[in-house]
């Protein structure tokens, strides 16, 4: 007739140690667990270390690259041309987005010397090739790009300050809500992730599609015209939206933390590497 044994509880160092060596594949609650430290610490390092060894002996692919490279050739599939700028851009693009000094966003921006700064978006250049393109290419032209932002963040789970965006847009014939609609359904669909969407409102382009997950942003999506485009030279239809590879890699493997899935010198493919 054996007593329950009373739960001892973790110390903060404890807690914060086992909570970056769970996964969320793990069967182990922290707060009920009757496992001493040191029992846990070592199954899941031993757990851990396996799941590396494996990956090692098997694929060798980092997820946010190998996601990378699935959306490209995703797109590249659906006739989306790849484009690869500059992720320094001119101060300038940020004031011609709309976004004034004392807005939000212009806030978030990483100012570097020679009055440029870190892009906290793709959609600049991306309007500039529209324009280019346009004078170039068969109606309709449909471009993205992918690849590293910078926004200064301060709240928690869903942001980070260098994240990867895709943006993907089309201008001119068939730039329809009924199109991006159906776009951003293969897009997820091919991808195999759940999602919702919802009708919200942006300082940059008003209305916006709303790609949700649970509670989490996934993506914001536009139908244009908008009347910023004639600062940018274009003046057809055209639809876009932009995700967060991390954010899909967040919902994808049901992380806790987006950082799981980021730029990291602590996590591989979302396991804690200090072993
Ligand atoms: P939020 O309101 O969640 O801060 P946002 O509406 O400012 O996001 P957008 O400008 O619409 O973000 O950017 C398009 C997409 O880029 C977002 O839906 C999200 O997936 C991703 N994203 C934006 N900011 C971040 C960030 N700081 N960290 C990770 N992903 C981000
Ligand atoms: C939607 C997310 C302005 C014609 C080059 C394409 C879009 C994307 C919104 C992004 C942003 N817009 N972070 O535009 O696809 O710009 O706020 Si275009
Ligand atoms: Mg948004």
């Amino acid at each position: 007739n054996a007593e329950p044994k009373p739960k001892k509880a973790f110390s903060p160092s404890q807690l914060s140690r086992l909570e970056s060596l769970l996964v969320s594949g793990d069967e182990f609650d922290l707060e009920k667990t009757d496992m001493d430290f040191s029992e846990l610490e070592s199954v899941l390092v031993a757990r851990r270390k396996q799941e590396l060894c494996d990956l090692y002996a098997n694929s060798r692919e980092h997820m946010l690259a190998k996601l990378e490279r699935d959306i490209s050739a995703f797109l590249i599939s659906k006739g989306f041309i790849e484009i690869k700028s500059s992720i320094l851009i001119p101060e300038e693009y940020i004031l011609r987005m709309g976004i004034d000094k004392d807005e939000e966003l212009s806030k978030q921006i990483f100012r570097t010397d020679d009055n440029m700064c870190l892009r906290p978006m793709l959609a600049p250049v991306l309007y500039n090739y529209l324009a280019r393109f346009d004078k170039i290419l068969p109606d309709p032209v449909k471009i993205f790009e992918i690849g590293p932002c910078y926004r200064k963040e301060s709240d928690g789970s869903s942001h980070l300050e260098e994240f990867t965006m895709v943006n993907f847009c089309q201008m001119g014939d068939g730039s329809t809500r009924e199109n991006l609609v159906k776009l951003l359904d293969e897009f997820l669909t091919y991808l195999d992730i759940d999602y919702t969407i919802e009708g919200d409102e942006c300082m940059v382009y008003g209305a916006t599609v709303d790609v949700m997950h649970g509670d989490m942003e996934l993506s914001s999506a536009v139908v244009g015209p908008v009347p910023m485009d004639i600062d940018w030279g274009v003046s057809k239809p055209w639809i876009g939206a932009g995700f967060g590879l991390e954010r899909l890699l967040k919902a994808r493997h049901n992380f806790k933390n987006i950082k799981r899935g980021s730029r990291s010198e602590f996590y591989y493919n979302g396991i804690y590497t200090k072993l």
